[in-house]
């Protein structure tokens, strides 16, 4: 677990974005159906709970901000910021 410090998480996102982005349309902002393929990848154990799945449905649906049917990468990146905090009060509420 050397490498996983903040720097290599940062890179990995940037990573992923492209990875999904490129894959139809626009190259640099997420479909629908990329973004989709992005959370169940990305997000397998997210999905898997019912309780977090309907927050990450919530989520997905407020992530497109300016409601031009794309994510930019500023949207995702937002968009994490929400996720991350959602899991933290997730997670404290199991404590
Ligand atoms: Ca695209
Ligand atoms: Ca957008």
């Amino acid at each position: 677990m050397a490498s996983c410090n903040l720097e290599t998480v940062i890179n990995n996102l940037i990573q992923t974005f492209d990875k999904y982005a490129r894959s139809e349309g626009d190259k640099g902002t997420l479909s629908p159906n990329e973004l989709c393929a992005l959370a169940r990848n990305e997000f397998p154990s997210l999905c898997k709970d019912t309780k977090s799945e309907a927050i990450l449905t919530g989520i997905l649906g407020d992530m497109d901000l300016d409601g031009d049917k794309e994510v930019t990468f500023k949207e995702f990146v937002l968009f994490l910021c929400f996720l991350t905090m959602a899991i933290k009060e997730i997670k404290s509420e199991k404590k």
